[in-house]
């Protein structure tokens, strides 16, 4: 018997790494899947392992947190690799990213990319934009000049020693930032259009890369919205600036909506909230009051 962390996931194979470092090739065990629980990379387990090549999983250690997309169990921080063109640059999505984050009581850390393709006026909006993402109480990565040193020097003394996801839409250039960081992985990059194609047939491997004295997982980017189940009134407190300010609500409870007194709304008013932070919570307090109750989850 052995400890260990799953490092990769491929076609039922878990590949562990132990504590003493030897990777082995597991299985979860039979008696173990009834039991529903569904292994993660990121989790930490305890295996039977004879050699190399054939061991079990026999127990999962308890998760502190989890994501569905990517699938990655124990997750110290996410990237949300954002393209500040191509594919067009939106706050609704870079805030729908930080809120699941939320959710999942994962740290966001906001990478803007392809800042090459912006002009110097572009520039200088998103260094705005940048500090006001920062005085939210986000980490915020944004270079004039993408792969500049001090940006991937930035990148190497975030990645060190946890474990990170870096997640985005899809040609965000999520594996475009990683060869940089680590050129050794030499991980596929391209057209927008080559990661459509890749197909439900295809065999989805997620795997924690070793970089930069830390572990992440690259995963192909989505094209579409999560959806999110969650009571309306509950989301103001994953709206970090919103949450801060809602102690001053005239009334306990307040959604921040029609209420007077409301100290969020105030701010707004004030530019000291973004106009585009209220509006997206706004229209997410709205899709979310017209779910039904018992809305699952679903990926589109
Ligand atoms: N101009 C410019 N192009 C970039 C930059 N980063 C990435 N790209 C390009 O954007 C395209 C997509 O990059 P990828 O790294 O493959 O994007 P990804 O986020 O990994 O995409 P998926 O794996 O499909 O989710 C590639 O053609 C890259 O060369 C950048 O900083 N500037
Ligand atoms: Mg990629
Ligand atoms: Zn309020």
């Amino acid at each position: 018997m052995a400890e260990g962390q799953i490092r990769q996931s491929l076609s039922g194979f878990y590949d562990v790494m132990t504590d003493s470092g030897r990777l082995v090739r597991t299985r979860a065990r039979g008696n173990f899947r009834n039991r529903k629980i569904t292994p993660l990379v990121g989790d930490r387990v305890v295996i039977d392992a004879p050699n190399d090549r054939e061991g079990y999983i026999l127990e999962v250690k308890p998760r502190h947190n989890s994501l569905v997309r990517p699938p990655v169990a124990n997750v110290d921080q996410a990237i949300v690799a954002t393209a500040v063109r191509e594919p067009v640059f939106s706050t609704n999505l870079l805030d729908r990213q930080l809120l699941a984050l939320e959710i999942a009581d994962i740290e966001p850390v906001i990478y803007l990319t392809k800042t090459d393709l912006l002009t110097a006026a572009e520039q200088d909006e998103f260094a705005k934009l940048a500090d006001d993402y920062r005085k939210i109480g986000y980490h915020v990565v944004y270079t004039a000049e993408p792969f500049s040193a001090a940006a991937i020097q930035e990148v190497d003394d975030l990645l060190a020693g946890k474990v990170s996801v870096i997640m985005g839409q899809t040609g965000a250039g999520k594996s475009t930032l990683l060869n940089h960081v680590a050129p050794d992985l030499k991980l596929e990059t391209g057209e927008i259009s080559a990661s459509l194609h890749r197909g439900k047939h295809t065999t989805r491997r997620v795997q924690l890369l070793e970089v930069a004295g830390g572990l992440i997982a690259d995963t192909p980017g989505f094209s579409s919205y999560d959806t999110f189940s969650l009571d309306a009134r509950e989301l103001g407190k994953y709206f970090r600036e919103f949450r801060r300010a809602s102690v001053d609500c005239r009334f306990r409870g307040c959604v921040h909506v029609n209420e007077p007194g409301c100290a969020v709304k105030a701010l707004v008013e004030s530019g000291d909230i973004l106009q585009s932070r209220y509006d997206n919570y706004l229209l997410l307090y709205q899709a979310l009051k017209n779910q039904k109750p018992n809305y699952r989850k679903s990926e589109k």
